[in-house]
């Protein structure tokens, strides 16, 4: 029974119990309906509907999206509730999202506790609301204000909520007693019922603006387009009418590639920490961390662990450098202080008593974990953990934050291997989510428990990563941007290509990307990389070039663009590089167009991610999917490039894949597990559902 009934004196109580968020499933939407019907049926003169656990109704249940609609339909819902009789009163508490807003905006009066948040998510999962949200909230607070509700997706507090006019009171108490209370009162003053749907649609505000602002915002994503459609709607509609007309905009968007791609997000980026293998296995306990290099990596770790509640000992090589490390980790703080993150006291505290900046490594005796952060050289980071190994006490967890380099290899430089773990943070490491969990051949699975929960705890998405050179992100980094690389000495430019990826729904294309994080990594890399490289391997020198003349990027003003303020444009000196480059080469131009582009440079990342996953390095499609999303910028409409090339069809990538071998057989060579999916008529999701069963 997932809607319990009861009655408390003239008051019908309708109780939702279906955890863990009380989803709006097809039992729960029954109960509703049979409730309101009982309760006007058995003289109750009103009905207070509130949630049992830790939240009211967050919403519809997101697993039945995608499956036959089961009845009652949540609009027939919303509808029924609000022609009850008798006023009907939601008491709410958690997180009213989606459809529990509706079912309340179905309600005649709202009551919610002071931290009740409340929302219209449904873009997020590539939707617009679905129960009458798009018709009933602008009557109640204006078109502008709905439209930044549905295409903002972000909840509001209850206080907003209030001043808005979708709650009529704020109480303190449990959501029974409130709701109780406030039905009484209404009762004594023979309160009516007070459907929303029948209040008078507000001035019709220029849509046409809204949409374009909107559009601009949303990168090519489109259910928030839709949503300022489906409102505009209500202002040459009647409300059933309009309701059909939100109910024919939400049935085409789930139909579409963005809605799966958005679903399989939602729920991987709560799988993706899931590990069966650690199912029983205990975390060490951390309450004190050490962080080796204060630079920006080390600062940001050392910000994210003090804002998580952590002490942290930062060491450092000079005095000088400790003092630069602690300005750092200030400035990351006091951003955190403007945003609201902390308050006075918590920033005071965490800068005078949780952090100690040093230059001693004995003072990293009592650490629980101590993460390296040190320049990207093996023999440096070699020498920083044979030291490590005699100063940490035992049972310290030692992990390097390295981004290329061989675990292993790290690990056998201390008498502790089973110790060593790689956590891999990205920059800012305070902001970004993404951290990358690299389990060494030795790493003790309470070591590797002990990296998932430090990641919980930062409010990191942590994702297994076995050892290779790059792990899962950098390794598909290096082989799309190579594919670039390719593109270019084939004819297109770096601006084209960026231009096509911006398309394809991420913030920035490759080459902006690379003058955001500076060109001298990539410069690095390749010579780090250089003695070891295969012969037939294409490797372009026009971007050492540029590196050699100084121009790294935004950090010196030029790189493939010019940067002028806030200001972009292409630098001029990039086209006469490659151009020369081609000539020497012997290089006639291929006239890519943007599709072909497109095309070349997604089947470069999806087939170096099946090697990965082939390889076992990510254990399943649905980690390389969060890898991308969380720290690569892939758009999340696409639901990341193994969801997204399901979407195309694995044959014609195959296909694809195999006919650009023609030209270079030693890029392309298409993975074996691709191949082994596509004789089999499976695909990535296949897979995934595999590792859940
Ligand atoms: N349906 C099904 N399962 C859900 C769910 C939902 N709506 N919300 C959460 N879960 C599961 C989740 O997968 C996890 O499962 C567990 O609950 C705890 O969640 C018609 C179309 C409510 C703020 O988009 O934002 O209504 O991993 O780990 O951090 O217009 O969950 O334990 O197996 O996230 O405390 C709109 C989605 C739906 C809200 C709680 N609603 N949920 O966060 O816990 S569309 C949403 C959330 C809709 C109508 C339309 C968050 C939360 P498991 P959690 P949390």
């Amino acid at each position: 029974m997932t809607i319990h009934y009861e009655r408390q004196g003239d008051i019908a109580v309708l109780k939702a119990d279906n955890p863990p968020v009380n989803a709006l499933g097809q039992a729960v939407r029954q109960g509703l309906v049979d409730g309101v019907a009982r309760a006007n049926e058995d003289g109750a003169k009103a009905i207070v509907i509130y949630g049992e656990g830790r939240t009211w109704f967050a919403g519809a249940d997101i697993r039945e999206f995608g499956k036959t609609p089961l009845e009652p339909y949540l609009p027939d819902v919303c509808n029924i509730v609000e022609a009850s009789a008798i006023p009907v009163i939601a008491a709410m508490h958690g997180t009213a999202l989606g459809g529990g807003l509706e079912v309340a905006l179905g309600c005649h009066y709202r009551v919610a506790v002071p931290t009740a948040k409340m929302g219209l998510p449904e873009v997020h999962l590539g939707l617009i609301p679905g129960a009458g949200a798009t018709q009933r909230l602008p009557r109640l607070i204006g078109h502008a204000a709905a439209i930044d509700m549905m295409t903002s997706g972000r909840p509001i507090g209850a206080d907003k909520a209030l001043t808005l006019g979708i709650l009529d009171k704020i109480e303190t108490g449990d959501p029974l007693e409130i709701g109780l209370a406030y039905a009484q009162e209404l009762i004594a003053q023979n309160a009516q019922v007070r459907p929303v749907s029948a209040l008078p649609v507000p001035e019709a505000i220029d849509f046409d603006a809204a949409r374009d602002a909107v559009r601009k915002k949303s990168r090519g994503q489109i259910s928030p387009v839709v949503a300022v459609d489906a409102v505009e709607a209500a202002t040459r509609m009647d409300f059933s009418e309009g309701l059909a007309e939100e109910r024919r905009l939400f049935m085409e968007l789930m139909k579409t590639d963005q809605r799966q791609g958005m679903i399989h997000a939602f729920f991987g980026e709560r799988q993706v920490s899931k590990l069966p293998e650690l199912q029983g296995v205990a975390p060490r306990d951390v309450a004190e961390i050490g962080v080796i290099g204060g630079g920006t990596m080390g600062a940001g770790i050392a910000t994210a662990a003090l804002l998580s509640g952590l002490r942290v000992v930062l060491i450092e090589m000079t005095d000088e450098a400790a003092e630069a490390a602690k300005g750092r980790i200030a400035g990351n703080l006091s951003g955190a202080l403007k945003r609201g993150k902390i308050d006075q006291a918590k920033h005071d505290h965490i800068l005078n008593d949780a952090l100690t900046c040093a230059t001693d490594y004995v003072a990293l005796s009592n650490a629980d974990l101590i993460i390296e952060a040190v320049f990207e050289n093996m023999d440096v980071k070699k020498e920083v953990f044979g030291k490590l190994d005699t100063v940490a006490k035992a049972g310290a967890i030692l992990a390097s934050n390295t981004s290329y380099l061989n675990l292993d290899e790290i690990a056998a430089s201390t008498s502790r291997p089973a110790d060593v773990i790689g956590l891999h943070f990205f920059s800012p490491a305070h902001v970004m989510k993404l951290l990358e969990v690299v389990v060494g051949k030795e790493t003790a699975p309470d070591v590797v428990a002990t990296g998932f929960a430090l990641g919980k705890r930062l409010g990191k998405i942590s994702v297994r990563s076995g050892v290779c050179d790059g792990f899962i992100g950098n390794r598909i980094l290096n082989t799309y941007r190579s594919c670039a690389d390719h593109l270019i000495l084939d004819g297109a430019s770096p601006y084209q290509i960026d231009k096509v990826m911006e398309g394809f729904g991420f913030a920035m294309g490759p080459f902006a990307v690379s003058d955001l994080a500076g060109l001298d990594i990539g410069w690095a890399n390749r010579k780090r990389l250089a003695p070891t490289r295969d012969a037939r391997e294409r490797v372009p020198t026009y971007a050492d070039k540029l590196c050699e003349d100084g121009h790294f990027g935004q950090k010196t003003g030029r790189g493939y663009y010019v940067y002028d303020g806030r200001a972009k444009s292409p630098n001029p000196d990039v086209m006469p590089l490659i151009q020369a480059e081609r000539a020497e080469l012997g290089l006639t131009d291929k006239g890519y167009s943007d599709e072909e582009i497109l095309r070349r440079y997604m089947a470069a990342m999806v087939n170096e991610a099946a090697k990965i996953l082939g390889e076992g390095i990510a254990r399943r499609p649905l980690d390389v999917d969060m890898v991308l999303l969380f720290g690569y910028g892939f758009p999340r409409y696409n639901g990341g490039p193994l969801k997204w090339a399901d979407l195309q069809g694995l044959p014609a990538l195959l296909e694809d894949i195999k006919s650009f071998a023609q030209e270079d057989a030693y890029f392309w060579q298409p993975a074996p597990l691709l191949e082994q999916l596509v004789a089999e008529g499976r695909n990535f999701e296949d897979l995934n559902k595999e590792a859940a069963a």
